[in-house]
């Protein structure tokens, strides 16, 4: 006798401790039912150590801040906080947030749910911004324009959150599509406008701006690539997208950080007015002491 028919003989037959109604005929189970699709102890061990990554790259960020004038902080700064926001939704992940959302896929080659894990969406969500303000303010791009390429990056991570949760495959396929375009045009501001920018701030800050912003197309792309091969289409398994997503935002995040805070020239600093660089200038109560101030008066 096979298992399937072992368990149904024992459903029928074993007494109920529960209560006294009558007894029920178990649901056939379809043969070929597949399991959820759910990381591992092995997802979650990768989980951890990012976490601890993570927590290392803030800390040097913190540190090297604290040891330089107010003037020469704000990338630094900015850097630290994309550290630190993905050391909270590691964390949030590796404890076992996340694992309730799944995305049920109604296509004929694949009939389970499987996970996603929201709270990454939640740390790009904040920390893409951030990387863009980092390389823009290195690019020395007017505020205009960075702030049109973080609204095109906020809309990049929202309409993949749908795509990666939305039941119905085509409409995941079209937030997608709605996805990419948007990396592709932060991709646009970011090659074309930031680099004649950072070249007219000096030659060795083109240069770095050229390589920075080069690694951040290539690594970003790899994103959707990911996201293809996982929540997408479900070519890899949940544990070996939580490796893939794991590398990239270790380059994406404290690598990457790494390079456009220490190796910046020191004419590649944010360009600041002094009442932000520095609090001899007086920080936002110069106006109340100033002479504009008692002209208003
Ligand atoms: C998604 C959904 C599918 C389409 C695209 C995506 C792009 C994600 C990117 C994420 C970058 C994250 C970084 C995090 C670390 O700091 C949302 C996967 C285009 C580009 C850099």
């Amino acid at each position: 006798m096979n298992q399937y028919f072992e368990n149904f003989a024992y459903e029928l037959t074993k007494p109920s401790k529960h209560h006294d109604g009558p007894i029920t005929i178990p649901e056939p189970v379809d043969p070929d039912l597949h399991h959820p699709e759910k990381i591992t102890k092995m997802g979650k061990t990768v989980l951890w150590v990012v976490a601890g990554i993570m927590t290392l790259g803030f800390i040097t960020f913190v540190a090297h801040s604290q040891r330089i004038a107010y003037r020469f902080r704000t990338i630094p700064v900015i850097t630290a906080m994309i550290n630190v926001t993905a050391a909270i939704s590691y964390l949030a992940m590796a404890t076992g947030l996340g694992g309730a959302l799944t995305n049920e896929r109604h296509d004929s080659r694949y009939s389970a749910k499987r996970e996603v894990l929201v709270p990454r969406y939640i740390d790009w969500l904040i920390t893409t911004p951030l990387l863009i303000l980092d390389i823009t303010l290195l690019a020395g791009m007017p505020l205009g324009e960075i702030l049109i390429a973080i609204f095109a990056d906020v809309t990049m991570i929202i309409t993949g959150l749908i795509a990666g949760l939305h039941p119905d495959v085509r409409a995941r396929w079209i937030f997608f599509a709605i996805s990419v375009a948007s990396m592709f045009y932060v991709f646009y501001t970011l090659v074309g406008s930031g680099r004649s920018y950072s070249y007219l701030r000096s030659q060795k800050v083109g240069s770095l701006y050229n390589q920075v912003s080069l690694a951040l197309l290539v690594v970003w792309s790899l994103y959707a690539v990911t996201f293809v091969l996982g929540e997408g289409a479900g070519y890899v398994s949940a544990d070996t997208e939580v490796l893939l997503f794991a590398v990239l935002d270790v380059i994406a995040k404290p690598l990457w950080g790494a390079v456009v805070v220490f190796a910046v020239p020191e004419e590649g600093h944010v360009l600041l007015p002094e009442s932000l660089a520095s609090p001899l200038g007086g920080g936002y109560t110069a106006l109340s002491q100033g002479d504009e101030r008692r002209e208003d008066a």
